[in-house]
């Protein structure tokens, strides 16, 4: 079934406008922490929630996303550490394939056992390659994922990984540092891949000030993903929304009227 969360993806990336994803641990909060949260995504603008987590070791999930969807309207969208967060009250689910590691579990392994779990839900499924990029120092996805990350400043293995998963039929490219990733991902990484690619492009791991995120942005990233930040500074959420959707919305007008 489709709820739309891809077409809302691609039709803001035909129109030139940058999104904003907020990934939410449900292990690092609690119920009244699952409301602050989402009526803060809800009141900033944001466009997308991923909910989920490398490593969880609570039972967080349902409830988690169930607090969000009473808050917002808000798409929520699993972005799943194992096939162990599959919920179907969710709005969609990365499929994600590690596409950047050689762990054939991550490639195919836990998608097996996971399908068919998912096909008695409603949930989007939305087949994304996943590139793991080396940020500086281990983080929990690089050691969970037990693969290697792609070495920061080689800008053509990531080119010919994003090439790869575009031609396997992947229909999102993730670009992740990890969370609490030391550095963001580099412009010259993300304008290389997304000059060799057509599908929307997600980037991840180190936002943690507005310039960061206008950076991704600017060097080609169509949707962002802002996680540890929003732990320290709740209202990083609307900072960092208000300034990419004033940026990208006068991009695109001066874009109409030249
Ligand atoms: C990690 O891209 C996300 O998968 C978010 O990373 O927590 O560092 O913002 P941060």
């Amino acid at each position: 079934m489709t709820t739309g969360v891809y077409d809302k993806l691609i039709t803001n990336k035909k129109k030139g406008l940058k999104q904003v994803a907020v990934l939410v641990d449900p292990d690092k909060l609690n119920d009244v922490g699952f409301e602050e949260i989402a009526s803060n995504i809800h009141d900033a603008g944001v466009d997308f929630v991923f909910i989920g987590g490398s490593l969880l070791s609570t039972d967080n999930l349902a409830n988690c996303i169930k607090i969000i969807k009473e808050v917002t309207d808000v798409p929520t969208i699993i972005f799943p550490g194992s096939p162990l967060q599959i919920d179907g009250s969710a709005d969609a689910i990365l499929f994600l394939s590690l596409i950047s590691g050689r762990n054939p579990e991550l490639l195919i392994g836990s998608h097996v056992i996971a399908a068919p779990y998912l096909k008695k839900t409603n949930l989007e499924i939305l087949p994304t390659g996943y590139m793991l990029i080396d940020s500086g120092k281990p983080t929990t996805a690089s050691y969970m994922s037990n693969s290697l990350p792609i070495p920061h400043n080689k800008s053509d293995i990531a080119v010919c990984t994003a090439m790869a998963g575009e031609m396997l039929g992947m229909k999102i490219i993730y670009m992740d540092g990890g969370s609490g990733a030391s550095n963001v991902i580099s412009e010259k990484m993300i304008t290389a891949v997304k000059s060799n690619i057509d599908l929307p492009l997600i980037v991840g791991g180190g936002i943690n000030t507005v310039e960061k995120a206008i950076s991704c942005t600017e060097a080609g990233a169509d949707l962002i993903v802002v996680g540890n930040a929003t732990e320290k500074n709740p209202y990083f959420i609307n900072e960092v929304t208000a300034s990419i959707k004033a940026k990208s919305s006068s991009e695109v007008s001066s874009n109409i009227e030249s």
